[in-house]
């Protein structure tokens, strides 16, 4: 099987967590974009979705499934999104997509999060993919020396603007050990908006597709 069809096996097997007449939070990327794709298929049955980003709002409106805004939601059953990688804690690295910010506000947002990625994504240490950090931009050369300083190779994702009007910059070679410590320590850096470590709120189910089959992970 090509990894393409990793992702689409498991976007398609997360389909069995959708409950009827619920909204959906709904994320990012390659494999997301194929779980948007199953989704489609019992559009009728849910209330609609909450999105992370604009491109997955604009492949959902034109499946004519609707999009709500987070302010208009309490919280949600479950959220379904990709990963960059996945540690055996469940903890990862997102946000490649640069969609980080709003992926870590929906997941908090929800009851359970569906990690869905192929079996390339998983790791024993998050880090070998270059960790996400979205940047107010006028903070990013000084965030980017304090990352520095922590041992981290901050680079400066050139243009790009996230979907909130701030920049990334990506640290790269950099093995997380405690992945909850980074998270809370980078996030205490002035001028940092969000990290793409997803370690406080991990994952509850990931959905690996592999040679054999799609795993359930818990
Ligand atoms: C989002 O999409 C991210 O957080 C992650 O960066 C990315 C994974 O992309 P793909 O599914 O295309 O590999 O979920």
């Amino acid at each position: 099987m090509t990894q393409d069809e990793l992702k689409k096996a498991v976007g398609f097997a997360a389909l069995k967590f959708v409950k009827p007449k619920t909204i959906v939070g709904v994320g990012t990327g390659s494999t997301a974009s194929h779980f948007i794709d199953a989704l489609a298929t019992i559009k009728d049955d849910i209330i609609g979705t909450v999105s992370s980003s604009q491109a997955s709002t604009a492949k959902l409106k034109s499946y004519g499934i609707p999009v709500f805004d987070c302010n208009e939601v309490d919280s949600l059953d479950i959220y379904v999104d990709g990963a960059d990688e996945i540690n055996h804690q469940m903890q990862m690295i997102k946000g490649g997509g640069a969609a980080l910010t709003r992926e870590k506000i929906i997941a908090a947002l929800s009851r359970q999060f569906i990690c869905i990625v192929d079996e390339s994504k998983i790791v024993n240490t998050l880090g070998k993919f270059p960790l996400p950090i979205e940047v107010i931009p006028m903070a990013r050369s000084y965030v980017a020396r304090e990352l520095f300083k922590l041992g981290g190779k901050p680079i400066y994702r050139e243009g790009v603007l996230t979907d909130n009007g701030n920049v990334i910059l990506d640290i790269h070679d950099f093995m997380i050990q405690d992945a909850i410590e980074f998270e809370n320590r980078i996030n205490g850096i002035a001028g940092v908006v969000t990290v793409g470590i997803f370690a406080n709120r991990g994952a509850d189910i990931a959905l690996v597709g592999t040679a054999n089959g799609v795993k359930e992970v818990k």
